[in-house]
């Protein structure tokens, strides 16, 4: 029990490691033990595939070669198969943003039925930004030029992408020094694959700036699109209640769990859901309704909107199916591991692929139909009420854990909150980081992975940031796994915060972290950046504000693109798992050093949370001497390590 307590921090989730180990099923904890030890030179970033005349890798310790075949040194290595991956990465979120421009398209044409547009503010307010003419036109008319203009970022050829108009102006200098200004979001992408075709670009630096212009393709491109496109299709956010863990799965209930990143089906999925026919489906197969619950982004989509709950995050996508509750797993694209389908097996659970992005061996695949969307949905959700009936009572263990939570802040919602209704406005905010109260904010965001104790590390820094007056905004599986522990709710502030974050809290009824969504939802917190640079007081550049972000459990090349482009933006960026380019020491002290130089933010490496948080701090409170702001008005809460 203690080895596989200490595997995660989240006791349903220890249960369900127990229950499998008992059940001699082998999880993703378990592969990694097999895998053990994994390559050093793969950890280090030094080995070379990129053309037939390798494999080659690169000696760490200087007796081997130092060269590959072509000639191509350790650091080009490291910083080209980076590169990749940040290319890899914001490809991902962007086509995501890409799917979201099309189903809006099609729902402004009256050709997807089943959606409509719900955020209608936010729909003019984009449009105008955009120069779309609003006046005279339906709703309709103005989504379909919004669409069609967010469409042709992805395909523009020169210019720039339109969003970077809403980075601070020196922001936008650093990039076009560093010749890193993103044109059109798939130019970037296809860039960069061919910068790193052998014998290509051989410069460390020169392949570096390419990871930060696909990382600005993506935070201030594709994803951005994709968060702004989602709030005018599916509406936009405001507070909402939920509950989070394994728990909230149901006994007498069908279990259709909802896992993956694009909102279209699993939105689709909320409303289908409501319909009475799905209730009298349930009660004809012996079961009192059906649970709608979700695992990793597509979760945190449909919980900030409807407040649909959360089952898990990313590492307890196997769990669920351990619970033997689970009728159907619904997946679409990123984060779903190869493996669910072999574990379903041993359950009566029907996996179900959606997507025409991806397919898993013997999964069935229902190709989601946006033009239908709701009828492709009942469709699935009947299927899944129908395997009710193939459920084994004897295998099912539902954890009793759960926990409330508020999600549901959008960059325009806060304002709300902060200024009041009559006066939306961040300037409660700002004089609160002025006079001391808030040190700073600080994004915790990203993954689980199997090195680190299941949300272990998310939990440690949150909690050590709130207790030195740190206003901690979150998505992804970070903000599951603070859910999950009970950090989103307004009590939090109460048991964890410094007392100036919590006397602020309290002003304003805000749990001390606050949800921001999915992670393409990482664009609200650089919006964020931007409007506390707007409100004045704070300066002008967000490379001078008290602001950092962390990725203490990051795995997905999705998070090495969000990692550059919170660096690009001036951010200072904590991962936990060392980016792969410590072979290349040229690379590692300048993504770490240098580069800071160059873009106003730097990455630093630091597994031990609590190493991480003081980390953080420090920078917090350099950047406040820099900008001459007040010492902080209280002393730290008294330390709580002994919690974890
Ligand atoms: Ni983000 Fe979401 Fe989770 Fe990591 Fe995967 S679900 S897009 S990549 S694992 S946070
Ligand atoms: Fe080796 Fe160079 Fe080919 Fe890479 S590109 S595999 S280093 S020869």
């Amino acid at each position: 029990m203690s080895v596989l307590h200490s595997r995660s921090a989240d006791p349903a989730a220890s249960q369900m490691l127990e229950i499998a180990g008992r059940d001699g099923r082998s999880l993703a904890y378990d592969r990694y033990d097999d895998m053990q030890p994994q390559c050093g030179y793969g950890q280090l970033g030094i080995c070379c595939r990129v053309c037939a005349m390798g494999p080659c890798r690169i000696d760490p310790f200087g007796d081997g070669p130092q060269r590959g075949v072509c000639g191509a040194t350790a650091d080009v290595i490291a910083a080209r198969n980076l590169a990749r991956s940040a290319a890899v990465g914001a490809a991902a979120h962007s086509d995501h943003g890409r799917e979201i421009a099309l189903a809006l398209l099609a729902t402004a044409k009256g050709e997807a039925r089943g959606y409509r547009i719900r955020g209608e503010a936010k729909l003019t307010k984009l449009a105008r930004e955009w120069g779309i003419d609003v006046d005279n036109r339906s709703p309709e008319q103005i989504a379909e030029k919004v669409a069609e203009t967010a469409l042709a970022e992805f395909g523009k050829q020169e210019g720039r992408l339109r969003f970077l108009q809403r980075a601070p102006e020196k922001s936008r200098r650093r990039w076009e020094r560093m010749g890193a200004t993103p044109r059109g979001v798939d130019r970037e992408i296809v860039s960069a694959l061919h910068s790193t075709h052998m014998g290509v670009s051989n410069d460390m630096k020169h392949l570096i700036s390419l990871c930060v212009r696909s990382g600005l393709a993506d935070g201030w491109g594709g994803s951005m699109i994709a968060t702004e496109l989602s709030d005018i299709l599916f509406g936009e956010p405001a507070p909402i209640a939920a509950e989070a863990n394994l728990g909230v799965l149901k006994a007498d209930q069908v279990n259709v769990v909802v896992h993956g990143h694009e909102p279209t089906l699993s939105d689709a999925l909320v409303a289908a859901s409501q319909a009475p026919e799905i209730q009298q489906e349930c009660e004809k197969v012996g079961a009192k309704g059906l649970q709608l619950s979700g695992i990793c982004c597509t979760a945190n989509e449909i919980l900030m909107r409807h407040g649909i709950p959360l089952a898990g995050n990313f590492l307890q996508q196997e769990m669920a199916l351990v619970t033997g509750a689970v009728e159907m797993m619904i997946v679409d694209v990123q984060c779903v591991m190869p493996a669910l389908k072999e574990l379903a097996d041993h359950y009566h659970t029907k996996v179900v692929s959606t997507s025409a992005k991806a397919r898993f061996k013997g999964v069935e695949h229902v190709q989601f139909d946006e033009r239908r969307a709701l009828e492709s949905a009942r469709d699935i959700l009947l299927a899944g009420i129908r395997n009710f009936a193939r459920r084994d009572p004897s295998k099912v263990y539902i954890p009793a854990e759960k926990e409330s939570l508020i999600a549901g802040f959008t960059t325009e919602g806060v304002f709300d909150h902060l200024g009041g209704r009559y006066r939306p406005s961040y300037r409660p905010l700002n004089n609160a980081i002025i006079d001391g109260r808030i040190r700073g904010i600080v994004g915790i965001v990203g993954c689980n992975t199997v090195k680190e104790t299941h949300d272990a590390a998310h939990l440690a820094l949150t909690r050590e940031l709130l207790r030195h007056d740190v206003l901690v905004v979150q998505t992804g599986c970070s903000a599951i796994a603070c859910a999950k522990a009970g950090l989103l709710r307004p009590e939090a502030a109460e048991t964890y915060a410094g007392r100036g974050l919590k006397e602020v809290c309290d002003a304003v009824g805000l749990p001390p972290c606050l949800h921001f969504g999915a992670c393409v939802d990482n664009s609200r917190i650089l919006m964020a950046c931007v409007e506390i640079c707007r409100e004045g007081g704070l300066g002008d550049d967000i490379a001078e504000l008290p602001v950092a972000a962390a990725a203490p459990e990051w795995m997905s090349e999705k998070a090495i693109a969000i990692g550059f482009y919170a660096v690009a933006t001036g951010i200072f960026t904590v991962l936990g798992e060392p980016l792969p380019v410590l072979g290349g020491t040229e690379t590692a002290d300048y993504l770490t050093g240098g580069i800071e130089q160059d873009l106003g933010g730097k990455f630093a490496f630091e597994k031990d949370p609590l190493k991480a948080a003081r980390l953080i701090i420090d920078h917090l409170d350099q950047k406040r001497k820099g900008l001459k702001l007040a010492p902080m008005m209280y002393e730290p809460r008294p330390g709580m390590e002994s919690r974890l």
